[in-house]
């Protein structure tokens, strides 16, 4: 968050602020809140997101549709959904030059994020509020979605780039990784299941949220519900076993996504029982059997992709995810391979739990 520009400025692109400190514990853009009234600045993520006007436009499309559909169920859209606050002449973000875009949206008052410590309760709650999510979007125009990151949830592209960084070498960490490069190449054997059940047409495509990690959903602080998935820079086409395998892979641990003492690390059954209870409140009527048979294995794929990432990008010289220390990725890289393998050790058990 050490950006060198004028933040008071920008703010005063959108209203007038009393006080302005970062806010948060995302891996991609820089985000702030910002009084009075409570709002949510974010610096766009641009090298990332590299073209802000579609990705805006797919939030604000998104968020009107959901709008809609909270309203029309007797909700209040300003709670559970986003809001984009505009700038003063009527943009949906204020560019101060290429590399510096942001947003505003309201605050969402009275909810709690969750990052580590989270109940059985919670997991239900979130996978209630992912399914809901993704049930309203079920009959999206899917036509007028941009896709902000092509090939996001692509695992055998992923596994091709971690080759790549593998062979490019560019930080100089190779010969140090070589047991996790061993792991994540012996492990890429499952990494084209969904992928290519897509294209053999057996796994359908619907509207994903694509980053269904728990700090992305809001809770509310007093009773716990889910209120509002927030994120929704990777909104875009996808199978839900992405959206269902990856609010497991940080929901579903037993400790946080970069705990050095792997011993802490491991896959709590429960938590898939509890956010498959939820989820599959509001989508088991559109879920195929593949689809339903795959949930297991989606935990594991998701894991073991986002694992791979933060390996190539410890590779690359981190340039991609936030770092708060060195090594960090390489942290995350090592935790997500602990938890692949004690995911692997209990696909069968999950199994046994779906039939049952
Ligand atoms: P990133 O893309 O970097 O993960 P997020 O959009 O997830 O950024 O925002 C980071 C954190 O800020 C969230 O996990 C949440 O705690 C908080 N947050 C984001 N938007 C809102 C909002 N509208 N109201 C309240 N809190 C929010
Ligand atoms: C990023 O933005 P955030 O922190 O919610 C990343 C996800 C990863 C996650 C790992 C756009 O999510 O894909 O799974 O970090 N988002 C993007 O914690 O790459
Ligand atoms: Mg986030």
């Amino acid at each position: 968050m050490n950006i060198s520009i004028n933040l008071n400025e920008i703010v005063n692109k959108f209203l007038v602020p009393t006080s302005i400190v970062p806010y948060g514990n995302g891996h991609i853009n820089d985000t702030y809140c910002v009084e009075s009234p409570r709002c949510i600045l974010q610096r766009i993520n641009t090298s990332i997101f590299k073209n802000p006007d579609e990705l805006m436009e797919n939030i604000e499309n998104v968020t009107a549709f959901l709008g809609k559909k909270i309203l029309a169920a007797g909700g209040d859209p300003e709670r559970e959904t986003l809001t984009v606050i505009k700038t003063l002449d009527g943009k949906n973000c204020y560019k101060h030059d290429e590399n510096n875009v942001f947003r505003m949206y309201r605050f969402i008052e009275h909810t709690k994020s969750i990052e580590n410590d989270k109940t059985y309760e919670d997991l239900y709650q979130a996978g209630l509020g992912f399914g809901r999510f993704q049930k309203m979007l079920s009959d999206f125009p899917v036509e007028i979605l941009h896709e902000t990151i092509p090939d996001f949830h692509n695992t055998p592209k992923r596994v091709e780039a971690l080759k790549l960084a593998i062979e490019e070498n560019r930080a100089g960490r190779k010969e140090s990784v070589q047991e996790e490069i061993k792991f994540a190449l012996e492990q890429a054997e499952f990494a084209g299941k969904v992928v290519e059940g897509i294209e053999a047409g057996k796994i359908p495509m619907r509207v994903t949220h694509n980053d269904t990690k728990i700090n992305n959903i809001l809770f509310d602080e007093v009773t716990g519900e889910a209120v509002c998935v927030i994120d929704l820079d990777t909104v875009m086409p996808g199978s839900m076993l992405y959206d269902f395998g990856d609010a497991l892979r940080i929901g579903g641990s037993t400790a946080a996504e970069d705990e050095t003492d792997l011993s802490k690390v491991s896959f709590d059954i429960k938590t898939f029982e509890s956010f498959a209870k939820g989820y599959l409140t509001e989508m088991k009527d559109s879920l195929t059997e593949e689809e339903l048979k795959l949930l297991p294995f989606s935990v594991k794929l998701l894991t073991y992709e986002c694992g791979i990432r933060f390996l190539t990008d410890y590779l690359n010289g981190d340039t991609y995810f936030k770092i708060h220390r060195e090594h960090h990725n390489l942290d995350r890289a090592r935790n997500q391979f602990k938890l692949v393998a004690d995911i692997a050790a209990k696909e069968e058990e999950m199994l046994k739990l779906c039939s049952e």
